[in-house]
């Protein structure tokens, strides 16, 4: 018995499937990674989702096991050793699969699959570098068959019809040089759907945001853009019902109820019409309140019930592929469909609905200049009134017509594929001198991100998006200003390893690497101090105030300008009682709270519009210091304030948190 037993065990197979999404390289070589994530990847929960669906039928026999794991190099590391490890348990096959590898990716991706296959494991990588470089060229570029003479498959396309049989390869040890599935494009009506881990979901600001693609393809022709010759002009949609029961199934388990639709552009999902009909049945007769952020183009908005539609399945913000407010450099994209003289009542009309509008802005076309690129900010802030932009420098990337007709031209184009990330001068331009197109790129952010402009932006927004916009402010101040990238690379507080450099970069010695990272701390927490000195004053300013509490103020103000003092308990309580008026559910607190009032929240809140005055104070406080003039400085008062200011910070963490006035 026990010996049927034992060779019934080792007849056993295991396939483990290691999924990874590679990081980036920043400029001095050291892997892009933060401690938490703003995105999680949609193509990993994507290819995680189709093995899990495989694993649960079976799919290599009884006899097989399938064990993912899945890692995300952009908020922990990668442990390439112990993987290397795990395979020489017996009859264990492993694969690594390095997924949805972008082109400014393609480099960390490569030196990760060098080490594994050093270490002797077989290495799959996908995405839309492989996939956009091999589609719009008869030749394998050179990087990617210097992978494919390592012995790394190559897959190009989509893959949820042939995946089972990419990894029944792997099985038998015999996976091809390169797949192509270009042209055998998916129907995505009844495929798994993007699976959601727990774990890695831990890794990332807030855990109940997720992200899924609803459909495929994009019709236009935009010639900055890979997608048309990767996914296909034809759309491909997922089912509404497929759809519903992730979205049940990822609340129940994962309590996500934010989604990014990752759609490249949900408006021209034929099966949009049935995805807000099916969002807005789990609103009214399941109270499941999804909320979400999509993609759309400029035309969208003429779609008959689009937006209304839109507005009550749940949506808070679109993004909207503008990229330029010029004629001429929209006619050079190819972007024939977009309208400049249409914007502003585009705007409006996703406005009218409450969505808040979030501009996608190319910077570097044909026409563009310096003067020009700070006018067309000026115009997207003052002219269309758009809460958010996304700034991007043109990128010729492999797989557009841009990188095809460079290419073919013979124009130059920097061989780095690490800087393809939208935020590097890659190719030159001719109205702007080296490093001037990237100059007018960063002045673009802080144009935009100016604290007068998201102030307005703040004061005007409807009471359901003000904490949508608010943290998204926060997460793009932190990423553009503080980690000084792009946010949609950056998360919050930056790993360095020290270790896991750039190939051809030095490893720092211990001394030299801590000594400069507590540079680079001490740098971070004076910048986040300022960060949230700066948001909170913000938040002073613009948060929406009930009528109650609107009521209280305006008698507060007017009993202080009769007194021209500093109010007394019976004061207090007296335009309390003078504002319960007029409001008759405002509650009255108690006498002791009154009594108390310098260190009670609740008032400290209700009689205060700005810190100006505590800011004014420390200034003035450290000036003094500074020039040795104590006497002017008031110990008590020093308490006192430091009081107030913490009041004030616990007040607009706690509100910040709960999504509250
Ligand atoms: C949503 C999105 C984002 C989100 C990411 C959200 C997230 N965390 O999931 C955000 C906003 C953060 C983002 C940022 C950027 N993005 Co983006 N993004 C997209 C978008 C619209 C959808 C991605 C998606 O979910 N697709 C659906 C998945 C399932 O498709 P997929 O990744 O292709 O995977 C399938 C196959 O390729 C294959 N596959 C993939 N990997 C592997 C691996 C193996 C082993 C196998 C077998 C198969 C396989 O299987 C999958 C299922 O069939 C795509 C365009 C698109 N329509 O895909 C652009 C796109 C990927 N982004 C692009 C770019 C350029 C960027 C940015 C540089 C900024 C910019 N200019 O837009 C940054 C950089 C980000 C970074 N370095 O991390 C380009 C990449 C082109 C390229 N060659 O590099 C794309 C193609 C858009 C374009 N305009 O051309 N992006």
């Amino acid at each position: 018995m026990e010996t049927t037993q034992a060779s019934q065990k080792s007849a056993r197979r295991r396939l483990t499937v290691i999924l990874i999404k590679p990081s980036k390289y920043d400029d001095e070589g050291y892997v892009i990674r933060h401690f938490r994530g703003v995105l999680p990847s949609n193509t990993l929960a994507c290819l995680y989702g189709l093995t899990e669906a495989l694993k649960e039928r079976n799919a290599f026999g009884k006899d097989c096991s399938i064990e993912t794991k899945i890692f995300d190099d952009t908020v922990q590391k990668v442990p390439v050793k112990k993987i290397i490890r795990s395979q020489c348990l017996p009859a264990n096959r492993t694969v690594v699969a390095l997924v949805g590898v972008q082109s400014n990716q393609f480099p960390r991706a490569a030196d990760l699959a060098r080490k594994f296959r050093e270490g002797g494991l077989q290495v799959l990588i996908g995405g839309f570098h492989v996939s956009g470089a091999l589609s719009l060229s008869q030749n394998i570029s050179p990087e990617i068959q210097e992978l494919i003479d390592l012995g790394v498959s190559v897959v190009k396309g989509e893959v949820e019809d042939t995946w089972g049989s990419i990894l029944g390869d792997a099985l038998e040890d015999n996976l091809k040089p390169l797949y192509d599935f270009l042209d055998k494009k998916p129907d995505l009506c009844n495929q798994p759907v993007p699976m959601i881990h727990r774990r890695y979901l831990k890794r990332f600001v807030t855990s109940n945001f997720g992200t899924i693609d609803c459909s495929r393809g994009c019709p236009y022709n935009c010639s900055f853009c890979t997608i048309i010759n990767v996914q296909g002009k034809a759309m491909r949609t997922r089912s509404a019902d497929a759809l519903a029961r992730t979205m049940r199934e990822n609340l129940r388990r994962h309590g996500i109820y934010y989604y990014f639709f990752t759609d490249d552009n949900f408006s021209r999902n034929s099966n949009w019409r049935k995805i807000f009909e099916m969002l807005i049945r789990l609103r009214e007769e399941e109270n499941i309140r999804i909320q979400f952020m999509m993609q759309v183009d400029t035309q969208s908005y003429k779609i008959p019930d689009f937006i209304k539609l839109a507005a009550g399945a749940g949506c808070t913000q679109v993004f909207i592929g503008m990229e330029s407010i010029n004629p001429d450099n929209l006619k050079a994209a190819g972007k024939a469909q977009n309208r400049v003289k249409e914007y502003r009542d585009m705007i409006l009309a996703w406005h009218t609905a409450k969505i808040a509008t979030h501009a996608a802005y190319i910077i570097g076309f044909p026409f563009d200049t310096p003067e020009s690129v700070q006018a067309d900010v000026t115009a997207l802030k003052d002219e269309l009134g758009v809460e958010q932009a996304s700034f991007f420098m043109l990128t010729p990337i492999p797989g557009s017509y841009d990188h095809a007709r460079m290419l073919h031209a013979g124009v130059y184009m920097d061989p780095d594929l690490n800087k393809f990330d939208s935020f590097h001068e890659t190719t030159r331009h001719p109205n702007f001198a080296p490093g001037e197109w990237y100059a007018a790129y960063r002045k673009a952010w802080s144009s935009f991100y100016s604290y007068e402009y998201m102030r307005q932006t703040l004061a005007r927004a409807n009471p359901q998006n003000y904490w949508n916009i608010f943290r998204n402010f926060i997460w793009y101040k932190n990423s553009a200003f503080i980690e000084g990238g792009h946010p949609m690379l950056h998360g919050f507080f930056r790993l360095r390893d020290r270790c896991d450099r750039r190939p051809g970069f030095v490893v720092e010695s211990r001394m030299k690497h801590y000594a400069r990272r507590c540079r680079e701390l001490r740098h971070l927490a004076r910048e986040w101090i300022s960060l949230i000195l700066v948001m909170e004053e913000l938040w002073l300013q613009t948060r929406k105030r009930s009528e109650a509490e609107l009521r209280l103020t305006a008698e507060l103000k007017r009993i202080r300008q009769e007194a021209n003092r500093s109010l007394h308990a019976a004061e207090l309580r007296l335009a309390y009682l003078r504002a319960k008026a007029h409001v008759p559910d405002l509650c009255i607190p108690s006498r002791l709270t009154f009594a108390l009032r310098d260190f009670n929240l609740t008032l400290a809140k209700r009689v205060t519009y700005s810190r100006a005055d505590l800011q004014g104070f420390w200034n003035r406080t450290w000036k003094s210091w500074r020039r040795r003039q104590l006497f002017k400085i008031r110990p008590h008062r020093i308490l006192l304030n430091f009081m107030r200011d913490v009041q004030l910070l616990v007040l607009f963490m706690r509100a910040l948190q709960r999504a509250e006035p």
